[in-house]
């Protein structure tokens, strides 16, 4: 791992692996940032390379990423193509020396995750995952306010996502897989759950699936025990039609020893103590490229790649790292296992990991059943 600091006026050149629905998010948060510019692009599709290409000033394309590592001195490449590819490109970036951003979901198995630290590790290259839903401006302020004691201890919580927004016009493939919710978008909120709460000892889980042309559960409900002695529940649901469709917001409740905490619609949060009611609007930050109703993630992305070019100027793991990852990683293979088996399941990373890549376990069975 990196150790030494680098200077304030370097600026890192990235190359940036996947022009898809969402790598416009990635490319305009770059541009915005001091200290950083994506001078390279890689698709294994032409027409989206070029258009890309095109549209971002950027001129340096290739259709093969391992070209591109060869041909271009990078400080980083961003990763943002589909989970398939993940394991294969950051060990190729491992193998280049390159340090990486990878897109969630990090892997398909908590195996293979395993194996991208391990490979990051060892040629010393920074890895972070781009979990960005913690970074959403709104949770930060949840985060900072619970760590700042403004409620005391927190004993419970609810981190919620419950919506009928139509993610698969944007994203089809999120459509075909054997699984969906819980492992597009619960690991999202899995996460934010492990950043307010700490780590996960055991969990509860059931899934199912409402809208009969997915394949996928689109439904999932998850009781965790924390390993502080929390109690929270992560809900997610895409077949919950509102009369305010709030799409992508997270809804967050938490009590604690001295008061209780609230993350309402529209970014309102609510902090009650005896001594008083707090109220303050925590929005996401207005960009020129944000578009509705997408805002909230989009300044999580200018969020969360900010960090990553100050963790890398300082040599230090980001916060959303590999390692980092794995936990949240097993949250979602523990969600399924559970669903799957009708039981508590613990939160041991290399047990689950051992289940997984033996393809120990069905979703579809679990949410057929
Ligand atoms: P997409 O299918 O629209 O785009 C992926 C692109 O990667 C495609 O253009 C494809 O040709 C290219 N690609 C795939 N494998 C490649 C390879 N080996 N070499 C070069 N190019 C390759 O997908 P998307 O919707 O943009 O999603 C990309 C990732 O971003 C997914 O993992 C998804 O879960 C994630 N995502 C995250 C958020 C978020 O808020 N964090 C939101 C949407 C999507
Ligand atoms: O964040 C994501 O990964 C997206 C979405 C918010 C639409 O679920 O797929």
């Amino acid at each position: 791992m990196m150790t030494t600091s680098i200077a304030q006026e370097k600026v890192f050149r990235g190359g940036l692996i996947g022009c898809g629905f969402f790598s416009r998010n990635h490319l305009h948060a770059w541009h915005e940032i001091d200290g950083v510019q994506i001078v390279a692009l890689c698709d294994a599709n032409r027409e989206r390379l070029d258009a890309t290409g095109r549209e971002f000033g950027i001129d340096l394309l290739y259709t093969d990423a391992a070209a591109m590592l060869r041909d271009e001195q990078l400080d980083f490449v961003d990763i943002a193509t589909t989970v398939a590819s993940h394991r294969p490109l950051v060990e190729l970036a491992a193998g280049a020396g390159v340090a990486v951003i990878c897109q969630k979901p990090f892997a398909p198995t908590l195996a293979d995750a395993q194996a991208m630290v391990a490979a990051c590790r060892d040629a010393g290259v920074l890895l972070m995952v781009h979990e960005n839903f913690r970074w959403q401006t709104a949770i930060q302020a949840v985060g900072r306010a619970l760590r700042e004691g403004a409620i005391g201890t927190p004993f419970w919580g609810r981190v919620s996502f419950r919506s009928a927004f139509d993610v698969f016009s944007g994203q089809p493939y999120l459509a075909h897989g054997e699984r969906f919710i819980v492992e597009d978008l619960g690991i999202h909120i899995l996460d934010i759950a492990r950043f307010l709460f700490g780590n996960v000892a055991h969990l509860s889980a059931t899934i199912s699936r409402v809208n009969p042309s997915i394949a996928g559960e689109d439904v999932a409900t998850i009781l965790l025990g924390h390993e502080s002695g929390a109690t929270s529940v992560v809900d997610c649901s895409y077949a919950s039609r509102l009369p305010n469709e709030l799409f992508p917001q997270t809804l967050i409740e938490v009590d604690g020893a001295n008061g209780t905490l609230r993350l309402g619609a529209d970014y309102r949060l609510t902090i009650h103590t005896r001594d008083g009611t707090l109220n303050e609007t925590v929005a996401p930050e207005s960009l020129k490229w944000a578009s509705a109703p997408w805002e909230a993630i989009q300044g999580s992305v200018l969020n969360i790649q900010r960090h990553w070019i100050a963790r890398l100027r300082d040599g230090i793991e980001p916060a959303t790292s590999g390692r980092d990852n794995l936990h949240t990683l097993a949250l979602v293979e523990a969600t399924y296992l559970s669903a799957l088996e009708k039981r508590t399941v613990a939160l041991d990373i290399d047990a689950l990991a051992g289940r997984t890549s033996a393809q120990a376990m069905s979703t579809a069975d679990a949410v057929n059943e």
